[in-house]
């Protein structure tokens, strides 16, 4: 076998690997986008509704919202199934003081993320 043979077949490993690749890269593991309430910002006391957005589609049935209020109580917050993929909402009635929202999502990718939203509220 001459070198000249062995160079195409070398370009052709690469393609393959970078096709292998290709599929991961178009499915990035979640990131959040936007959130209201935004980090930070505050929200008035009564029924709050919660809306995460991320760069991709997010598996509802396996990702979690947990919120810590004022009391340090955590509450599992129901995600709603209807919507757009990549967006996840919920509304839960809240009084003032500050807030924790923990989102653990799982992306269609296979890969968990998680992360933390702080947002207070007020009075109504
Ligand atoms: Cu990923």
């Amino acid at each position: 076998m001459t070198s000249r043979s062995i160079l195409p077949r070398r370009f052709a490993a690469v393609g393959l690997l970078l096709l292998l690749l290709a599929p991961v890269s178009a499915f990035a593991h979640a990131i959040l986008e936007e959130s209201v309430p935004a980090e930070g910002a505050s929200a008035p006391a009564g029924l709050v509704g919660i809306t995460l957005r991320y760069n991709s589609r997010i598996d509802k049935t396996r990702s979690r919202l947990v919120l810590t209020g004022p009391d340090h109580d955590h509450t599992t917050l129901p995600i709603m199934q209807a919507g757009l993929p990549d967006v996840l909402t919920t509304t839960v009635e809240l009084k003032p003081g500050n807030y924790t929202i923990r989102w653990n999502v799982l992306a269609t990718d296979g890969h968990l993320t998680r992360g933390d939203v702080h947002f207070s509220v007020g009075g109504p």
